[in-house]
């Protein structure tokens, strides 16, 4: 084959995928927890069909292409950004329907790390006679779904932690006023990004400042759950997050130090020693809606239980929005994987005035938690910046 021939075909490859990619992208917010997925089906030089993974429980990409093709798929390109799966879960498995639809290659983005395809998705095509070749657009592909990524291997939330500053490294005037930090278009992106992550979390000092609903404000946004940590169980009963708990599911969590323990919805949830009046707030809350989590008997909420909590709750991801407290316990405790820093170009000085980290803070630089993989752009007038962290806990 001629090298201006085999370039095309590179750059055809990569065309197709781009588009399988951004079918994906079409269902963010609706496959939790499962992958975003695209494929583009392609015979004699031309798409005939193309679908993505639209929302969790439903068929998976590569079926949706095939069944809704109006063309005979004999001898097709089946392009995929994710490796097909070769087992039964909620659905059928899609080599069974590659094969049986006679599609002669098969491109794969990334590979599936989940354990029961691992490879093994691949291997059977091939072994069915179906060219395959994998790692077209792989890192797209592979950041495209960090979330799932994180989940399936781990069975903990993938946990980002967002805040916006000014220039002086400040979330709000000396006066507690925090409206607003950063632009029109930053605040926006921000409700995109809770559409992204399946739980939002915050503290209770954010809670009893703010009264925020924490909610996705966007044209079909998808509200995530609500995650209050709340270690005494503080949170008023006329807040925004209570009196809509029937609407939007919330969790909260709290510490059993005094004998309090939520071992599941039905009574007895406390033990015996159990202060009255947290007994009385816990059963409350319970009657709004509320999911309750104890997470164990040290004085503040246990982020790394709540986390694996959360995990066997099948949220796969977590957005924590401060304030200064959780997210300096959250770091700490070594949670964090991504962060988005907001940086708007104001000062506004003061030496008291918030800032989005608290805590006591490192002794000296050399512990400074260090991130990778950074980057920036500019939304609007703000800057932001984004980078992962080390999955290592804080001396
Ligand atoms: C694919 N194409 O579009 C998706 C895949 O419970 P199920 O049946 O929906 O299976 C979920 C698993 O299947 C998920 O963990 C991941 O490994 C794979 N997702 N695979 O071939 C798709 N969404
Ligand atoms: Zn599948």
């Amino acid at each position: 084959m001629s090298t201006e021939r085999s370039d095309d075909m590179e750059e055809l490859k990569i065309r197709y995928m781009r588009r399988a990619i951004e079918l994906a992208l079409s269902a963010k917010g609706h496959t939790s927890p499962n992958p975003m997925v695209g494929c583009v089906v392609v015979k004699e030089g031309r798409i005939i069909s193309e679908a993505c993974h639209e929302k969790y429980g439903e068929y998976h990409a590569e079926r949706n292409a095939l069944l809704r093709c109006k063309e005979d798929t004999a001898g097709a390109e089946l392009y995929v950004t994710l490796e097909p799966c070769c087992h039964y879960g909620n659905t059928p498995p899609c080599t069974e329907i590659i094969i049986e639809k006679g599609i002669r290659r098969v491109y794969v983005g990334s590979l599936d790390s989940n354990p029961l395809v691992a490879g093994k998705g691949i291997e059977i095509l091939r072994q069915a006679g179906i060219q395959v070749e994998y790692g077209i657009l792989e890192e797209e592909c592979r950041k495209m779904n960090e979330i799932f990524y994180h989940y399936i291997s781990r069975n903990t939330p993938f946990t980002a932690l967002k805040y916006a500053m000014t220039l002086d490294g400040k979330i709000a005037a000396y006066t507690g006023d925090s409206k607003w930090v950063t632009s029109e278009e930053a605040r926006n992106h921000v409700q995109q990004l809770r559409k992204e992550y399946s739980g939002i979390m915050v503290g209770i000092g954010t809670v009893l400042a703010d009264n925020p609903m924490l909610n996705c404000r966007i044209e079909e946004g998808v509200d995530p759950v609500r995650i209050i940590c709340d270690s005494n169980l503080r949170i008023p009963m006329d807040s925004n997050i209570v009196k809509t708990a029937k609407d939007i599911k919330t969790i909260v969590a709290f510490s059993e130090a005094d004998g309090t323990a939520v071992k599941d919805l039905s009574e007895p949830y406390c033990r015996p020693d159990c202060d009255i009046n947290k007994r009385e707030k816990l059963k409350q809350l319970q009657e709004c809606g509320i999911t309750l989590i104890g997470t164990g008997r040290e004085p503040q909420v246990n982020l790394n239980v709540l986390m694996q909590k959360l995990g066997e709750m099948k949220i796969d991801s977590v957005i924590i929005e401060g304030g200064g407290a959780v997210n300096a316990s959250a770091l700490r405790a070594g949670i964090v994987n991504k962060v988005y820093a907001y940086i708007a170009p104001k000062i506004i000085m003061g030496e008291t005035s918030r800032t989005p980290v608290g805590g006591r803070g490192i002794e000296f630089m050399k512990d400074a938690l260090c991130l990778k993989h950074i980057q920036s752009e500019m939304i609007g007038k703000d800057l932001l910046i984004t980078g992962y962290i080390e999955e290592e806990p804080m001396k």
